[in-house]
């Protein structure tokens, strides 16, 4: 099923070699694919996005806009992003009905700081890695945004692990996100956010238990992708509001998507962990995410449709 290209399935790709797998699609599909950065992370990493396409350009095309790894630990969600652009780029020809009126932008590692720490440092580092105070570093990327920021589900300590932040909209990874979703603004339909783990694909609001006024619609999206799961492999996923199926988080990114950004569809999708939390084995990645893939494109295809 996967097509051929240079990235493997079978380890964890790290920061360059996940910038080295963009650069190449960008030159060898280069009528279709186009890589920026949107920022600067704190360590001065390029915040990747790539803009996939049909190759008709981006000019009156609605957006589906997708990112993975704001939190650094949940390294399966990169890792299915990275599987979504080689599905859409690499096996095109299966996959270009989902390019004929829309265009993806997909940003695969949105915390690089943190994910690369959470290689060589600390296994279970969550938080991007601007310091704080003397003693501690990072704020909780998905506490950030600046919708009910720090209402509820949030630390105000700068050493916890759900750290709001010193202020909304602290962080210059947080920010680089928040500017491209203006940018898309009445074009973007569809935004989805990737992390582990728990099998839940999740809606707003985080920040009360009540439901936004379109969420027959995200719910029906949302079930579409648990349907097709179930159907290909038998995952169950749970699916309802975050506050109401999880717990209440106010500062979230989906949150943000469509209460702040207007994005009507906002999903957040919390990956399996194949029984080892933020750590499924590597013989299992492939198999993972690929089965997120069918959800995904199975969302995709009923935002598509109405
Ligand atoms: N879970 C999400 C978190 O940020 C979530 C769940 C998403 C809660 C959106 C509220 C709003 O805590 C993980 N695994 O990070
Ligand atoms: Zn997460």
């Amino acid at each position: 099923n996967a097509a051929p290209g240079s990235i493997s399935f079978n380890v964890y790709q790290r920061y360059d070699a996940i910038a080295a797998y963009l650069e190449e699609l960008s030159k060898t599909y280069s009528s279709r694919v186009k890589v920026t950065s949107i920022g600067d992370s704190y360590e001065k990493r390029q915040l990747h996005a790539i803009t996939i396409t049909n190759g008709d350009g981006v000019a009156n095309k609605n957006v589906i806009l997708m990112d993975a790894g704001i939190h650094a630990r949940e390294w399966i969600a990169p890792a299915a992003a990275l599987y979504v652009i080689q599905q859409l780029v690499e096996n095109y020809e299966q996959n270009s009905h989902l390019l004929t009126n829309y265009v993806w932008i997909v940003v695969p590692l949105l915390n690089p700081d943190g994910y690369e720490y959470s290689h060589t440092r600390e296994r279970m580092w969550r938080k991007t890695r601007k310091p704080v105070t003397k003693f501690c570093a990072g704020t909780d990327g998905n506490r950030n945004f600046d919708f009910h920021w720090g209402e509820v589900g949030a630390s105000n300590s700068a050493c916890a692990d759900t750290f709001r932040g010193p202020t909304a909209f602290s962080e210059p990874e947080t920010q680089a996100l928040r500017n491209l979703m203006h940018s898309l603004t009445g074009r973007a339909k569809f935004y989805l956010t990737l992390h582990s783990y728990g099998n839940y694909l999740l809606y707003p609001w985080g920040y009360t238990s009540a439901l936004p006024e379109n969420w027959h619609d995200i719910d029906d999206i949302a079930s579409a992708g648990a349907a097709a799961i179930k159907t290909a492999t038998g995952t169950e996923y749970t699916v309802g509001s975050s506050t109401n199926v999880l717990y209440a988080a106010a500062g979230g990114s989906d949150d943000y998507a469509l209460g702040k950004a207007r994005i009507p569809i906002s999903i957040t999708m919390e990956l399996p962990s194949a029984g080892q939390q933020f750590d499924p084995p590597l013989s299992k990645i492939e198999e993972l995410v690929s089965e997120t893939w069918i959800g995904i494109k199975a969302m995709a295809e009923k935002v598509i449709e109405k």
